[in-house]
């Protein structure tokens, strides 16, 4: 299994991976590019998993280099499993990306990061119709603090395994929903 964190720029891509991480980090350039990225290995469940920090990009429609390279090894890797990183304070202006990578099939665990600036700004987030809405695991996280990611993490499985539970937790709700019309 391979984990891919992607976003936007300044998002907290890089803290992330950095606490996700151990020592055994790699740096390269993509090949034929100057854009580098950052390759290490974490454990899920007594599983090692490789994670990469993509560089940012604001959609799959590449406008530059670095985005172009994003969107090359997202393709590349047909069976990892995506954490969309998100500045919880600029929520509607990040989902594109986020519905972008799901309408493509990846399995995707979204961490609603900065939830800390987002607090400080008076800006609330309903994370469980969020949930609800999108169909993947959507954690408030503090990267920088690393409060929320254990929680995240352990959703990263959940999310590989086709998120059955979702997909049933939200027909559910859908038929609810009609039920009260
Ligand atoms: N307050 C706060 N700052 C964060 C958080 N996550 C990352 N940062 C800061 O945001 C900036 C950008 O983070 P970085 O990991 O380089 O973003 P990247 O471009 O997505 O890799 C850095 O100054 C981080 O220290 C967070 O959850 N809360
Ligand atoms: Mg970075």
């Amino acid at each position: 299994m391979k984990v891919l964190l992607m976003g936007h720029p300044n998002v907290g891509k890089s803290v992330f991976f950095n606490r996700l991480t151990g020592a055994k980090v790699t740096e390269s350039n993509y090949p034929g590019t100057t854009i580098d990225y950052t390759e290490g290995w974490m454990r899920i469940m007594d599983k090692e998993v490789q994670v990469v920090d993509v560089p940012g990009t604001f959609s799959l429609d590449p406008k530059d280099k670095a985005e172009e390279v994003a969107v090359k090894m997202l393709r590349e890797s047909k069976d990892a499993v995506i954490v969309c990183v998100i500045d919880s304070s600029k929520i509607e202006r990040s989902l594109y990306l986020a519905l972008e990578i799901m309408e493509e099939g990846y399995p995707m665990v979204i961490a609603l990061n900065m939830w800390d600036i987002a607090r400080d700004k008076n800006i609330q987030v309903d994370v469980e119709k969020l949930e609800g809405i999108l169909g993947v695991p959507v954690l408030p996280t503090i990267a920088v603090s690393g409060e929320g990611m254990r929680e995240l993490v352990s959703r990263i499985e959940e999310a590989k395994k086709g998120n059955i539970q979702m997909i049933l937790k939200n027909a559910e709700g859908m038929e609810n929903e009609a039920d009260h019309r």
